[in-house]
């Protein structure tokens, strides 16, 4: 979609530290890290986010992707939390469906 950032980032017109790409899906780390580890999982292709009439297959392709994410930070024993902020509320700033992977430490209760 013009404009969309995290499209650049799927079309590699804009850079990003790709930890896990494929036909379907890239993970990136996210600019501004909230904990050791904070990769985006993001489809290539766009949708807003999770109530945009996402294919299960995507969804099958982005949570085979958090594993590589996780495999790849080693943090698949440790622990990980994945956030999809979805809308105003939720404090969505990219609409380009997305979800965070955090971990490498423990993360606190918060809201969850
Ligand atoms: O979070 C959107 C997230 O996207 C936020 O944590 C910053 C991150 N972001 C924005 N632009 C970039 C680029 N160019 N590279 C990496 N990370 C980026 P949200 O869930 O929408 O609040």
């Amino acid at each position: 979609m013009e404009g969309c950032v995290f499209c650049g980032i799927a079309n590699h017109e804009i850079p990003s530290t790709v930890v896990y790409e494929d036909d379907q899906v890239i993970a990136f780390r996210d600019l501004e890290p909230v904990a050791k580890t904070h990769v985006l999982v993001v489809p290539k292709e766009h949708y807003a986010n999770l109530i945009d009439d996402v294919p299960a297959d995507t969804l099958a392709a982005m949570a085979n992707a958090v594993k590589r994410v996780a495999e790849a930070d080693g943090i698949e024993g440790s622990g990980f939390r994945v956030i999809a902020n979805t809308g105003d509320d939720a404090g969505q700033t990219v609409h380009h469906l997305h979800w965070h992977v955090l971990g490498g430490e423990p993360l606190g209760a918060g809201l969850l």
